[in-house]
Order: structure tokens, then C-alpha cells, then sequence
């Protein structure tokens, strides 16, 4: 009698790119079932690659959240969507999201004519569904299968769950057979110093508004583990110009206040234990060209 095949072991890098605000962080959030990426309503709001790594059956998938791709105008820009193509080129797999209720804008346009040119397959996720009605999803997904060479086109709702479980089943299958690259238990690779800086950072992006979210960048300092169990974070704010760090400090330093409740609220909870969290402000007209912020942010200076 023939015995059962054993399932194989599999593992593999799958990235999530498209254009920015495409739902890419909120989808790898969702994939792995724990908020690791930060989230916002503004355009480019992740700035570098992040690891967020899930089981599913005998495969261990390992989801690359990027950077939206632009148009890049200034370095921090093309060290950001770099980093993008470089986690796709990197990945077994690329799952192409595009915002449903955007349809195929420049962005994701510029996208899907460099994957063509490179001849690379990649798997495509219509997003955000629950933003639209059926017939203009069924118009756009000809649209795209007219654009070239798609895998099976998902339909799915970060936000909401809808179909996140397929294309979790779907891309454990098309993992390469091989060994776990990372242990059971381990979410991401992203160290707890960045995490800290990015949550600090999505409150930067939900808090302030126009040019401020694009002006600054988020550091940790200091992280210093207290023997109560808690933790002391102390993180530096970099913006530009002193205007800047006036809005950021706000009327009697209400904004900042503001930004490090909900900042710490939200580590508290990542972390599981008490944080005292401590913030500053400094004004660094070029940190844009700096290479140490770009080493922070773990991405490429001379992209
Ligand atoms: N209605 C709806 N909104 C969504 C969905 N997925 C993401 N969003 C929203 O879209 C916005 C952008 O989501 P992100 O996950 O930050 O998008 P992103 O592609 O990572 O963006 P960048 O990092 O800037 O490239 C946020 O306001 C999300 O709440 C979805 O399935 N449905
Ligand atoms: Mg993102």
C-alpha cells in the first residue's frame, strides 16, 4: 500500500510592493496577525523594508512589507523605492497590490511596465474592495489581466480580512522546499530600537500635517531595559527648520505630549510592559542628506 507523500517543508520570501497607499503594511499586519508595520492615511508612509513572517501549514512565508514606488525626486526617495525593487528582486514571490478604488494610477502603471520588462511574474491582489462596487471591480480586473503576465488575481480587503486567507493558503504552496529560515515563534527581523522609532513616527504622520510627516524622521537613542521590568525609550524627532519643531512641540508643548501618550500607549502594548518614553526635538536642516539617518532607517545612501 502506498503511504501518504510527507507534506515538504517550505520557505520563502514573498514582497508586497505597489504604489504608495496601496495598503501594503496593512496587508503584511494582517498576513502575520500582529500590527508590526505602522499605518497611516498619507502617501509614503513606510520608508524602508520590514520582515514580517508567518506559518502557514508546513511553510514558513516570509512577507517583505516596501516602500511605496514613486517617482522619486530626492535621495530619501530613491533610497526608499530602491529599497522596494530590491525586496522585490530579492523575493521568491511578488504580490502586487493596487488600490481598487484607485484603479491602475500612474504609479502602479510605471509598476506593471517594469515587471513586464523585467519578465518577472507576479501575483496580483486587487485591495481595499470593500471601498467598491462589484462591476467596477470586475471592469478593472480585465483591465489588469489585459496589463500582462498575472498569476491568479486575488480580491481581497486588508482591512477587513476579506480573502487575506487565500493568498496566505495560495503563496504556502508556492514556497520553494526548504528548511525554516527563521524560528517558530519569531514575527520579525525588524529590531525592537526601529519598531519603537516607527511608532513614534506613524504618530508624527496621523498628528501633524502637510509638509511636517515628509520633514522628519524618528531615531531611538536610548533603550535601556530597567530591572522593574519596564523600559526607558528615548527617541529624537529630527525635522528641518525651527518653524518646524515649534509645530511639533505645539502651544505650551501640547503636541508633543499629545504624540508621546499615544506613542508610549502603543508601545506599551507592542512590548507587553511599561514604557517611559522620552522625546526630542531637534532641528537638522539636512537630515535629508544625511548618511547616519539613512543607516537608521536601514536603507541604501547612494541609491
Ligand atoms: N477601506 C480600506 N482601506 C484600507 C485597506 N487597506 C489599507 N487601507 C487604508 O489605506 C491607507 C494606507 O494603508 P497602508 O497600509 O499604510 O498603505 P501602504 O501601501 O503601506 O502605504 P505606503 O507605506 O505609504 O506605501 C490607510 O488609511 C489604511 O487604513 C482596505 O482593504 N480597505
Ligand atoms: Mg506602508
Amino acid at each position: 500500500m502506498a503511504s501518504a507523500q510527507p507534506t515538504p517543508i517550505r520557505c520563502g520570501y514573498v514582497a508586497l510592493i505597489g504604489a504608495p497607499n496601496s495598503g501594503k503594511s496593512t496587508l503584511l499586519n494582517r498576513l502575520v496577525g500582529r500590527k508590526l508595520a505602522i499605518v497611516t492615511p498619507k502617501p509614503q508612509t513606510t520608508r524602508t523594508r520590514l520582515l514580517g513572517i508567518a506559518i502557514e501549514g508546513s511553510s514558513q512565508i516570509i512577507f517583505v512589507d516596501t516602500p511605496g514606488i514613486f517617482t522619486p525626486r530626492g535621495r530619501l526617495d530613491r533610497a526608499m523605492v530602491a529599497a522596494a525593487w530590491s525586496g522585490a528582486e530579492d523575493a521568491d514571490e511578488t504580490l502586487l497590490l493596487v488600490d481598487a478604488s484607485r484603479g491602475i494610477d500612474q504609479d502602479t502603471r510605471r509598476i506593471l511596465d517594469r515587471l513586464a520588462e523585467r519578465g518577472r511574474r507576479s501575483i496580483l491582489a486587487l485591495n481595499k474592495i470593500d471601498l467598491i462596487r462589484r462591476e467596477r471591480l470586475l471592469g478593472l480586473t480585465e483591465e489588469l489581466s489585459r496589463e500582462g503576465d498575472f498569476d491568479p488575481n486575488f480580491m481581497i480587503s486588508g482591512l477587513k480580512g476579506d480573502g487575506v486567507q487565500d493568498v496566505r493558503r495560495y503563496l504556502a504552496g508556492r514556497m520553494p522546499p526548504g528548511p525554516w529560515l527563521f524560528p517558530e515563534d519569531q514575527l520579525s527581523d525588524a529590531p525592537e530600537r526601529l519598531i519603537a522609532a516607527e511608532v513614534t513616527r506613524e504618530q508624527v504622520f496621523l498628528q501633524l500635517h502637510n509638509e511636517l510627516p515628509y520633514a522628519s524622521t524618528v531615531e531611538t537613542e536610548r533603550w535601556e531595559d530597567r530591572p522593574n521590568g519596564s523600559v526607558r525609550i528615548e527617541q529624537i524627532i529630527y525635522v528641518q527648520r525651527p518653524g518646524q519643531r515649534a509645530i511639533v512641540l505645539g502651544e505650551g508643548g501640547k503636541r508633543i505630549k499629545a504624540i508621546g501618550a499615544r506613542a508610549r500607549a502603543e508601545l506599551e502594548r507592542m512590548l507587553e510592559r511599561r514604557v517611559h518614553l522620552f522625546l526630542f526635538v531637534k532641528v537638522r536642516e539636512d537630515w535629508i542628506e544625511d548618511r547616519e539617518r539613512f543607516e537608521a532607517l536601514g536603507l541604501d545612501y547612494n541609491a
